[in-house]
């Protein structure tokens, strides 16, 4: 149930008994990625005035060290998953491995494993453009105590219980699912509040904007090839429009809006293309189903995807159901 301008707080409360087995816990979860948004967001924000805070490595006129803002976003979402003693494991693109929580505590049964890319484009933050995080969680596998990689991380796509992400824009928005459709809000900066501003998101069937870095056109399988040719022609409702942000999260967003499809396909340069299936392409095809949208590598439905390591990459097409099944199309023609 959703209504305009209820606040992220009001949502969670009115929707928790949607949250099959939990007695709260996702609830406080969410709660927990949102007070982190705030906080990173607040840095973000603030990432022009470097020269006078000081470059990562220096120390800003307080003295603090200043810290590169995707290690700082890492600690902040770590630490407050890890204070509301909600999770029993982390694993985050910052990480080699993952974080086990209360790890000396044999009796640690919370539920849910975090996976967390925590400031994805951060590379875009020096020229002021768009970032954002992205989440995913999953019910741990294993009773308690340490968890397990391969029982609780390397867990498909499809048994995420919520997924999201944070972007960091001309305005703050968290918009996530817990495979009850997707909402989205945004925080009015002046008091903090997440306010319900995009009741229900969903993809349009069919768009005009296509996503893909054409610098990499050359390295590109055929089919791939004739998919991006296919966009340009003028026949139909083509040429369709090119926007690429180079920020995951902002080029899905828009494509969310405005109906697009986003395109990360391997090359000859990255044999698995260069997204991250756990904290990258799961969570984004959970929200982008869950928006009535399509998501796979090109031949297979990411959230179907076995995984068989953390940090793996996979291909990536996501985005208007009709869009995506179209490149699908020309991907399975030529390999
Ligand atoms: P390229 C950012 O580094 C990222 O992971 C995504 O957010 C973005 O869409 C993509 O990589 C950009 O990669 O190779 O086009 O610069």
């Amino acid at each position: 149930m959703s209504r305009k301008n209820q606040t992220l707080g009001e949502f969670i409360i009115e929707n928790q008994s949607s949250f099959k087995y939990t007695s709260g816990e996702l609830s406080r979860l969410i709660n927990s990625i949102r007070l982190a948004a705030k906080v990173v967001n607040h840095e973000v924000n603030k990432a022009g005035l470097v020269d006078i805070l000081g470059a990562f490595g220096d120390t800003n006129i307080q003295g603090e060290e200043q810290q590169k803002l995707d290690v700082y976003a890492n600690e902040k979402f770590i630490q407050t998953l890890t204070n509301r003693n909600i999770v029993c494991g982390i694993a985050s693109e910052e990480e080699d491995d993952f974080i086990s929580i209360n790890s000396q505590d044999e009796n640690n049964n919370n539920k849910y494993v975090v996976l967390i890319d925590p400031l994805d484009g951060s590379s875009n933050i020096d020229v002021n453009v768009s970032v954002g995080t992205i989440f995913s969680v999953y019910r741990r596998v294993t009773p308690v105590g340490t968890p397990v990689q391969l029982e609780d991380f390397l867990q498909k796509g499809s048994q995420q219980v919520a997924a999201g992400y944070v972007v960091y824009g001309t305005s703050t928005m968290l918009v996530y699912t817990t495979g009850h459709g997707v909402n989205g809000f945004t925080l009015n900066p002046a008091i903090g509040t997440f306010y319900l501003s995009h009741p229900n998101m969903t993809f349009p069937e069919d768009g005009k904007i296509y996503s893909v870095n054409e610098g990499n056109y050359i390295h590109f399988p055929q089919g791939m090839k004739d998919y991006i040719k296919y966009c340009q022609m003028e026949e139909g409702d083509r040429p369709y429009t090119s926007r690429y942000i180079g920020s995951l999260v902002s080029d899905f967003h828009r494509n969310m809006i405005k109906g697009g499809i986003y395109l990360y396909p391997k090359s000859s340069k990255t044999s698995n293309g260069k997204l991250r299936l756990l904290y990258e392409c799961n969570p984004m095809a959970l929200i982008a189903e869950q928006a009535h949208g399509k998501a796979s590598d090109g031949f297979t439905r990411i959230l179907d995807i076995e995984p068989t390591e953390l940090h793996q990459r996979v291909p990536f097409i996501c985005g208007s159901k009709n869009m995506v099944e179209k490149a699908e199309e020309f991907m399975r023609l030529k390999k």
